[in-house]
């Protein structure tokens, strides 16, 4: 209900909610976080690269032809009702997927297609949360497996739905692993999945969100605190750090080369931290890429510490018992599923959300702010490189 009403808002209103969220945003700055990000952000706008350029000319092209007739007689004729947006999220089956997916389709305004490597459990989840049928359906995607991605991919273009927003949300977390598990490709697990899957899988839709007529196409990719360490929680070890990308650059196999991305021994809480980097990396990498002549608004976030969540599942018993409390009455950062679920619908669908490359997150009162990404997470040129060498392993050039 609070996202049907939002959506349809005037710009003005916006501006005022803004406003609101910066009168508060002291109290962030107990979790370590800055925010004077915005003259930043701006200034990477304008330095487009020459590269982006080049790649982006065909897009603007076929975004001419294929957008246009469709979106401005609708608004010409001051149509008030859009159609149903079609969202892909992925990971949809647990957690912050699912309540995301919950939200979004409560709104009456999305199909939400779960994109989900266990189809029963997601079914089971979708009916759990009292989905109503119309509102979503399921599509099987193994993000460890770059087939399964490709494969995936086809079924949705053969589906001949449009995309207009994509979530990358779904992440494995092996806090506890001595030794490294590999995708199918036999990249290092949490890297493989949480990145490398998703890289594949976005760079490959884009296409399919150019083609949409959906007048604000958004692609989300999931971030967190613990990747960056302007923040105490990401200074907590082992911290994130992707050197100078050796092992990355190596295909992280664990065998000629090391399973992580900084060259070192494998640390599956820093994989985790590592991966995130290389999430909120890519966001900026496609904002500065294809933003400008796409229209597509690139973001991602922080949607608060969901310490109930299956991320943990692999964490010790004490951890999963003490992390909620500890969360709650301790740090402060702790949300509920249900509450981080309307955060994420927002960053989808909130008409006050539209700035392109940024990380969103929300203070104490559950207000929207641009956050300001640690030195490494907004490094442009790690972000280039991350990109150039990821499009190697995936098998992109
Ligand atoms: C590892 O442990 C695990 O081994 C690994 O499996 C994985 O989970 C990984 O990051 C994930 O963590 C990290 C370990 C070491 O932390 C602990 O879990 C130990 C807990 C120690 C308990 C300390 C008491 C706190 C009181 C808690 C009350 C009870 C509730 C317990 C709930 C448990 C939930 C964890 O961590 C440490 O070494 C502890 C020290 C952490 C220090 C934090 C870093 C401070 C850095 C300060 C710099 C701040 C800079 C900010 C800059 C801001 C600038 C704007
Ligand atoms: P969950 O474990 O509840 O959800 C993760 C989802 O990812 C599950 O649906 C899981 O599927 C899916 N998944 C895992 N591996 C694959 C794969 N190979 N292919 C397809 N899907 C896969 O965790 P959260 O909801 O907490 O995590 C969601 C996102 O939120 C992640 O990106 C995480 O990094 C981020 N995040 C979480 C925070 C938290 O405090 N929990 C804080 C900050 C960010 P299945 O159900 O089959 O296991
Ligand atoms: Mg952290 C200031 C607060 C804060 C916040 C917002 C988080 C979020 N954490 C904070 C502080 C601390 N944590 C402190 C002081 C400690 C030491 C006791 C601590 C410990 C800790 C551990 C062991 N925290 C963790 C772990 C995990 O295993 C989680 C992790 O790092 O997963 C990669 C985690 C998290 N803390 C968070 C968040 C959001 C997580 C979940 C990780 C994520 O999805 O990024």
């Amino acid at each position: 209900m609070a996202l049907q009403s939002a959506a349809l808002l005037p710009s003005a209103f916006s501006l005022h909610k803004e406003g609101k969220s910066n009168a508060s945003l002291k109290e962030s700055c107990l979790f370590g976080v800055s925010f004077s990000d915005q003259i930043k952000v701006d200034s990477t706008l304008k330095t487009k690269r020459e590269f982006g350029s080049r790649k982006s000319a065909v897009v603007r092209a076929q975004t001419a032809a294929t957008t246009a007739p469709t979106f401005t007689p609708a608004a010409a004729q001051g149509k008030k009702t859009l159609r149903k947006g079609t969202a892909v999220i992925t990971g949809a089956s647990s957690g912050l997927g699912l309540a995301t997916a919950k939200a979004l389709a409560e709104s009456g305004k999305w199909h939400v297609i779960m994109a989900c490597r266990d189809f029963l459990k997601a079914e089971k989840a979708a009916k759990s949360v009292g989905m109503a049928k119309e509102n979503y359906s399921i599509m099987h995607l193994d993000l460890a497996s770059l087939e399964s991605v490709r494969q995936f991919v086809e079924n949705f273009k053969q589906s001949g739905q449009p995309l207009d927003v994509l979530v990358c949300n779904a992440a494995v977390y092996q806090p506890t692993a001595k030794e490294p598990s590999f995708t199918a490709e036999g990249f290092e697990l949490s890297v493989g999945t949480n990145h490398l899957g998703h890289f594949l899988l976005s760079r490959l839709l884009l296409d399919d969100m150019v083609k949409s007529d959906y007048p604000s196409k958004r692609l989300i990719i999931v971030g967190s605190i613990t990747g960056n360490t302007n923040t105490l929680a990401g200074n907590v070890p082992p911290k994130a750090n992707l050197g100078d990308l050796r092992g990355l650059q190596g295909g992280l196999n664990g065998l000629n080369t090391s399973s992580m991305i900084d060259g070192a021994d494998f640390d599956g809480a820093k994989a985790y931290k590592d991966s995130k980097v290389c999430n909120m990396l890519t966001m900026q990498e496609f904002h500065r890429r294809y933003h400008e002549d796409t229209g597509i608004i690139f973001s991602s976030l922080y949607p608060g510490c969901i310490a109930t969540t299956g991320l943990f599942r692999e964490h010790i018993p004490l951890f999963r018992l003490l992390f909620p409390p500890f969360q709650k009455f301790i740090t402060k950062g702790f949300v509920s599923e249900e509450e981080a679920g309307k955060r994420l619908a927002q960053v989808v669908s909130d008409p006050s959300l539209t700035k392109s490359g940024v990380y969103w997150s929300w203070n104490k009162d559950s207000a929207s702010f641009e956050n300001q990404l640690s030195p490494e997470a907004s490094d442009a040129e790690k972000a280039r490189k991350v990109w150039e060498v990821s499009e190697k392993l995936v098998g992109l050039s």
